[in-house]
């Protein structure tokens, strides 16, 4: 069904290390669970540089490359993968601009710096593919469909 299909979209999102060390993994996680998202992946890695280095690969070259990526090296992530209708774009919105987020948004209420904001969301459908096989490889949790005998027995 149509419903069925849009449910399936899945996302990549991570807590940086800014994240972790204040503390506000909780949270972060609490917000998308509110939402009505589905956490299907999680895991927390301090991600080696070359890993970084691929997922921030579009920005190479730019001024504050080097910088983004010694900071999202520099500590344990908590990389997740998250699934719901919409999922990409509103989770997006849920976390705030890069510049200047609004209030209301994860970045708009806990983050001061572009360069310390605490959450990365795919910004499109290829780039939470890219990402998820980055991250977890071949991986594959796929629980979310067995799910119902955790609630009846
Ligand atoms: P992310 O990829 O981490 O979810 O963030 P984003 O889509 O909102 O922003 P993006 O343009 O992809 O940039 C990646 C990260 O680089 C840092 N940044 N600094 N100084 C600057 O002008 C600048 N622009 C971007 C931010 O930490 C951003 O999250
Ligand atoms: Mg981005």
């Amino acid at each position: 069904s149509q419903l069925h299909a849009s449910l399936t979209q899945t996302t990549f999102i991570a807590v940086k290390p800014d994240g972790v060390n204040r503390r506000l993994v909780g949270k972060i996680i609490q917000r998308f669970e509110e939402k009505g998202f589905q956490l299907v992946a999680m895991k927390m890695i301090q991600p080696p540089r070359e890993l970084v280095e691929e997922h921030y690969a579009e920005h190479k070259g730019k001024g504050f490359y080097n910088g983004l990526v010694d900071y999202l090296c520099g500590g344990p992530v908590v990389a997740m993968q998250w699934k719901g209708k919409g999922v990409i774009a509103r989770s997006r919105a849920m976390m705030g601009a890069t510049k200047d987020a609004a209030p209301g948004t994860i970045r708009g209420d806990f983050s001061i710096e572009v360069g310390r904001n605490l959450v990365h969301g795919s910004d499109c459908a290829e780039a939470a593919e890219r990402e998820i096989k980055l991250w977890f490889g071949e991986d594959k949790i796929n629980y979310e469909d067995a799910c119902e005998k955790w609630i009846y027995e």
